[in-house]
C-alpha cells in the first residue's frame, strides 16, 4: 500500500477552530512540551538544525540549499497513533523567509507510512496551522514532524503551541521491571556478601534457589519477608546465599517459578568498571581531539570549542554583559555532562575524587597503585612517566586555573563559577557543532574555594612528577584562598539557569572547610589549622556525613574530612583520632542503613527524599563506608560497600544497572548531547561505564518533559526512566562517574572480598629524636614473613612539608612528600625475621611526626 494511499482526510480547518472535524470534544493532548516551557525536549531536530527556546518559542537557523523538505526537520517521537480515531494538529510559526512546511504524523522508521502529509505555507508573520485527519492505521510511535528544508535562502523558522488533540488518553506509562528476583547483575564476590530482593505479595518465606551456569543446584534456602518497602511501594522478601564461594559465570536465582538475570561470581569482577568509569573523562574532553585509536570509530570526535567555525570556542571568552570586560583563555576540561557547559564547582569536586582515587593508592593499606600507574588507562598521555588518573586529573586542573581571574583585575584571585553557552541547545549535537556564543559568569566564592581545595590537593600528588606544575597549583591555591577570604559571600546566582545549570549553593561553610583541610594537609600551616579546627563543621558528624546523603557538589565538607583521616598531616595524634571517629560514625549510620533496607543500599533519606543524581548520593556514601574499612579493616563496611554496588548494578525496585555495559539491564540512553544514539541511531549510546543519574522524586517538578509525562505517580526509587529526554532522571555528569571511579578502583582491590585483613609480612618503628631546630629519625623495617625480600623499597608520605638531609644505611629517593628507602650494595636482602635500620635528619619543627603508613614493595606494613 502507498503512503498516499493512507493518508486520510486531511483538511485545511480555518485559523483559530480548535475543535476536531465531527465538532466532538478536544480530545486529550498527545505532544509533550509543545509550547516549549520546558527547553527543547523531546523534541528533536536533524543535525544541521540547533534548535534553542527564545522568547518562549523554538527558533532555529535554516540552512540554504538542502535539496528536500526532509532534509531539515523538527519532530517529536513516541506520539501514539490509534486507527479510527480523528485528530487535530496545530501550531504556529514564522519564517523570516517565507518557506512551506511539509507537516508530517508518520512512522518513525521506514516504510515512513504517513497519517497526515500536508503542505503549509508559514510567512513572515506568526501563522496558525491547524489540521485535521482520522487516522486509518496504528502507529504506537508515530513521528509528527515539521518538514522545513529545501529553500534556496536560509531563513530563522520560529515555532509555537505545538498541540495534537485527539484519539485515546495516553496510555499509563508501566516501568518494565522483568523478573521480580533482584540480583547484582554483574555479580558478587567469592567472599563478599551475596543477598538479593524478590518482589513478592506471598506473606510466607519462599524456598529460593542458586542455579549454577550448568543448572544443577548449587545453594538453596528460605526468604525472609520484609513487607512493604517504603522506597518502591513493593511487598518484598529478601534472600542471601552469602555461604556460595564457588566462583563461576552463568549463576541465577529461581524462586516461585521465576527466574533472576544471570551473574557471576569472580574476584576480578570489577577490573573493567575501574577502567571504564575512568575512561568517562577522557571522552568528555573538550578542546581536544578524542581520538579513534584509545575509543574506537564509534567515538571519536573532533575537537570542541577550539574557536573552529560554527563553534565561537573556549580560547578567547567574554564574560556576560556587566560581569566583566576581559576576555579569558578557558579552553580545555571536561563537559560537565549531556550539556556542554564547564562549571568549576562540579569539576573541582570530580577532579578531587579522581585525585583521591590515585591517593588512595598511596594511603590505603590494601590498595594497589599498579593498575592506577602509567600505561593502564586509554589517555593520550600513556606512557609518560605519569600515572595516568593523573594525566586526566590534569586535563581538569589546568582549565579549573585558567577560570581564576587574573592579577590585577578587582577581583584578581576569585575564580569564575563557570563557563556555558548563551542559550541551551538541542539534541543531538556534538561539541565540535555548537554554535552558540560561550560566556563567563560571575566568580563565586564557592568556585574560588573549589578551586583552593582542589588545587592544593594538586600540590601534593604532582610534586613526585612535575614540581613546577605542583608549584602553580599551591600558588593557585594560596591565591584562591586569600582571594575567598576577602570576599566570603559571593553568591552564584539561583537564577542564573539560561543556557546552562545554575550550580547556586547559599553555603559556603563546607568549601571554606574542604580548602582549608587541603591547604593544612599540603603545608602544615597554622592559619589552615585553625581554619578547621575553629570551623563548626569539624567533628559535626550530622552536618558533614547527614544521614540524607553525605557529599556532593554543594556539601564538601565530607572531602575535607576524608584527606585529614586518610592522609598523613601535622595533625596531632588526638585530632587525627578525632577525625577518625567522625569517619567511622558517619559509615556506621550509612552501614546501618544498607543492612535495614530491603534492596540493601547504603542509602536512607528522611521522606524517601531521592534527590537529583541519587546514585552519586549512593556513591558518595559508599565513598565514606569504604574510607572506614580502609581505616579500621572492618568488614560491616566492606559489606556495606558491597551492598550499595549491588543495588546499582540490578537489586534496585527497577531491576536496572544504572551503569552502561554493566548487567543484562543497563541503561544506554542517558541525557547526552553526542552519546545520542535514541535520537539519532549514526550516534553511539553512552561508553561503557557511563553511570546514570537514577531516581529523583522531584523529577516531575524539575520540569522534565519524559517525566511528566511517564513518571507521574512513581514511588521514590522508581522515578527514573532511561529516555535520553529525561534529564532529570538520566542524565550522565563528571561529579556522578568521579565517585564511580573512586569505588570501581576500592572494589577492584577488594579481590574475593575476603573481610580477613591480609596478612601484614613486614614492621616499621619510626622514632623521631627532636633537636633544636629539626629532627634524627631512626627507622627500623623488619622483615615478619617467611620469605626473604630482595631488593626491598619501603615508602611513606611525610606529614608535613619537611626536606631530608643527611640520610644513612639506605638509598634515599623524596619526590615532595613521597619518600623511598632503598637498599645499599650491604643491605639488599631482608632475611625472614631480620630487620634493616637506617635513617636521616629533617629541619623542621620538632618532633617529625610518625607517618603511620608505609609500604613495603607495594604492600602495607604494620607500624610498630
Ligand atoms: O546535579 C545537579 C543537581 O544537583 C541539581 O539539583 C540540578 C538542578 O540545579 O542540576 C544538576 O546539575 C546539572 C547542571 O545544572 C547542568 N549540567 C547537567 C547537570 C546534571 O543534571
Amino acid at each position: 500500500m502507498s503512503a498516499a494511499a493512507l493518508l486520510c482526510a486531511a483538511a485545511l480547518t480555518v485559523p483559530g477552530t480548535a475543535l476536531a472535524a465531527d465538532d466532538a470534544e478536544p480530545g486529550p493532548e498527545q505532544i509533550a512540551n509543545g509550547d516549549f516551557a520546558a527547553g527543547v525536549a523531546p523534541w528533536w531536530a536533524t543535525a544541521n538544525l540547533t534548535p534553542a527556546v527564545s522568547d518562549g518559542r523554538l527558533c532555529a537557523e535554516v540552512p540554504a540549499g538542502t535539496a528536500n523538505a526532509w532534509d531539515v526537520i523538527i519532530g517529536q517521537n513516541d506520539v501514539p497513533i490509534v486507527a479510527g480515531e480523528s485528530y487535530e494538529l496545530s501550531y504556529s510559526a514564522s519564517s523570516t523567509v517565507p518557506l512551506t512546511v511539509q507537516t508530517r504524523v508518520q512512522e518513525a522508521a521506514e516504510p515512513y507510512t504517513t497519517v497526515l502529509a500536508t503542505a503549509d505555507p508559514v510567512g513572515t508573520e506568526v501563522t496558525e496551522v491547524s489540521r485535521t485527519f482520522t487516522a486509518s492505521v496504528d502507529q504506537p510511535a508515530a513521528s509528527v514532524q515539521l518538514q522545513i528544508g529545501g529553500g534556496e535562502r536560509a531563513t530563522t523558522f520560529c515555532l509555537d503551541d505545538v498541540s495534537l488533540r485527539g484519539g485515546a488518553e495516553p496510555p499509563v506509562y508501566v516501568p518494565d521491571t522483568g523478573s521480580p528476583v533482584r540480583v547484582n547483575q554483574v555479580g558478587y564476590l567469592p567472599r563478599g556478601p551475596k543477598s538479593g530482593t524478590l518482589v513478592s505479595d506471598a506473606d510466607a518465606p519462599l524456598t529460593w534457589t542458586v542455579k549454577a551456569g550448568d543448572g544443577s543446584t548449587a545453594a538453596t534456602g528460605e526468604t525472609v519477608p520484609q513487607g512493604e518497602d517504603p522506597s518502591s511501594l513493593q511487598r518484598v522478601h529478601t534472600f542471601d546465599f552469602t555461604g556460595l564461594t564457588a566462583a563461576g559465570d552463568g549463576y541465577t536465582v529461581e524462586v516461585d517459578g521465576e527466574v533472576s538475570e544471570p551473574f557471576s561470581i569472580r574476584g576480578d569482577l570489577y577490573d573493567g568498571l575501574r577502567s571504564d568509569a575512568l575512561a568517562y573523562f577522557y571522552h568528555n574532553r573538550s578542546g581536544t581531539p578524542i581520538e579513534a585509536d584509545l575509543v574506537g570509530e564509534e567515538y571519536a570526535r573532533p575537537a570542541g570549542h577550539i574557536g573552529v567555525a560554527p563553534n565561537k570556542g573556549d580560547t578567547d571568552v567574554p564574560c556576560k554583559p556587566g560581569v566583566c570586560d576581559y576576555r579569558l583563555d578557558v579552553s580545555g576540561g571536561w563537559y560537565d555532562a549531556g550539556d556542554h557547559g564547564k562549571y568549576v564547582v562540579n569539576g573541582g569536586i570530580s577532579v578531587a575524587q579522581l585525585m583521591s582515587t590515585y591517593e588512595r593508592a598511596l594511603t590505603a593499606p590494601d590498595a594497589e597503585s599498579a593498575e592506577l600507574g602509567d600505561g593502564e588507562l586509554r589517555v593520550p598521555e600513556r606512557g609518560n612517566g605519569v600515572p595516568d588518573i593523573l594525566d586526566e586529573a590534569r586535563w581538569e586542573l589546568d582549565f579549573l586555573m585558567k577560570m581564576q581571574v587574573p592579577a590585577g583585575e578587582p577581583l584578581a584571585g576569585m575564580v569564575h563559577h563557570k563557563i556555558h553557552d548563551a542559550e541551551w541547545t538541542g539534541l543531538p549535537m556534538k561539541p565540535h557543532l555548537d554554535p552558540q556564543q560561550r560566556e563567563l559568569h560571575a566568580p563565586s566564592t564557592a568556585a574560588t574555594l573549589n578551586l583552593a581545595a582542589a588545587a592544593a590537593q594538586c600540590a601534593r600528588l604532582y610534586a613526585p612528577f612535575d614540581a613546577a606544575f605542583a608549584d602553580r597549583c599551591l600558588r593557585a591555591s594560596e591565591t584562591a584562598w586569600e582571594a575567598a577570604k576577602r570576599h566570603p559571600d559571593m553568591l552564584a546566582d539561583p537564577n542564573d539557569g539560561t543556557g546552562g545549570g545554575t550550580y547556586s549553593d547559599n553555603e559556603v561553610s563546607d568549601e571554606f572547610y574542604w580548602a582549608a583541610a587541603e591547604l593544612f594537609t599540603t603545608t602544615g600551616e597554622d592559619t589552615y589549622r585553625q581554619a578547621v579546627l575553629s570551623s563548626a563543621l569539624h567533628g559535626d558528624v550530622d552536618a558533614v556525613f547527614s544521614a540524607n546523603g553525605g557529599i556532593s557538589w554543594g556539601s564538601t565538607a565530607g572531602l575535607g574530612v576524608l584527606t585529614l583521616a586518610t592522609v598523613p598531616s601535622a595533625l596531632t595524634a588526638e585530632q587525627l583520632a578525632q577525625v577518625r571517629t567522625t569517619v567511622t560514625k558517619g559509615a556506621d549510620r550509612y552501614a546501618a542503613q544498607s543492612r535495614d533496607q530491603a534492596y540493601g543500599l547504603p542509602y536512607a533519606p528522611a521522606g524517601e527524599d531521592y534527590v537529583w543524581g541519587s546514585n552519586s548520593a549512593v556513591l558518595n556514601n559508599m565513598v565514606v563506608l569504604a574510607t572506614a574499612h580502609d581505616l579500621t579493616g572492618k568488614a560491616a563496611y566492606q559489606d556495606a560497600v558491597l551492598r550499595g554496588a549491588d543495588y546499582l548494578l540490578g537489586r534496585n525496585p527497577l531491576n536496572r544497572s544504572y551503569v552502561t555495559g554493566y548487567g543484562e539491564r543497563d541503561s544506554e540512553n542517558q541525557h547526552h548531547r553526542f552519546w545520542a544514539h535514541q535520537n539519532d541511531p549514526s550516534l553511539p549510546h553512552p561508553a561503557p561505564g557511563s553511570l546514570a543519574g537514577g531516581p529523583n522524586l522531584t523529577a516531575i517538578a524539575s520540569g522534565d518533559p519524559v517525566a511528566a509525562e511517564k513518571l507521574t505517580g512513581c514511588a521514590p526509587a522508581m522515578c527514573y526512566i532511561d529516555d535520553i529526554g529525561s534529564w532529570s532522571t538520566n542524565e550522565i555528569t563528571v561529579n556522578w562517574n568521579a565517585p564511580l571511579a573512586f569505588i570501581a578502583s576500592y572494589l577492584d582491590d577488594a579481590g574475593d572480598g575476603g573481610t580477613v585483613a591480609p596478612a601484614r609480612t613486614c614492621e616499621v618503628t619510626y622514632s623521631s629524636h627532636p633537636w633544636n631546630s629539626g629532627s634524627t629519625v631512626t627507622v627500623r623495617l623488619r622483615n615478619t614473613g617467611s620469605e626473604a625480600v630482595s631488593p626491598w623499597s619501603l615508602t611513606w608520605l611525610l606529614p608535613g612539608e619537611q626536606k631530608l638531609s643527611h640520610t644513612w644505611s639506605a638509598e634515599f629517593g623524596q619526590h615532595g612528600r613521597t619518600v623511598s628507602a632503598s637498599p645499599l650494595s650491604w643491605n639488599r636482602t631482608l632475611a625472614p625475621g631480620a630487620a634493616v635500620d637506617f635513617g636521616f635528619n629533617v629541619a623542621a619543627p620538632a618532633p617529625a611526626p610518625d607517618p603511620g603508613a608505609f609500604k613495603l614493595n607495594g604492600r602495607a606494613c604494620s607500624s610498630g
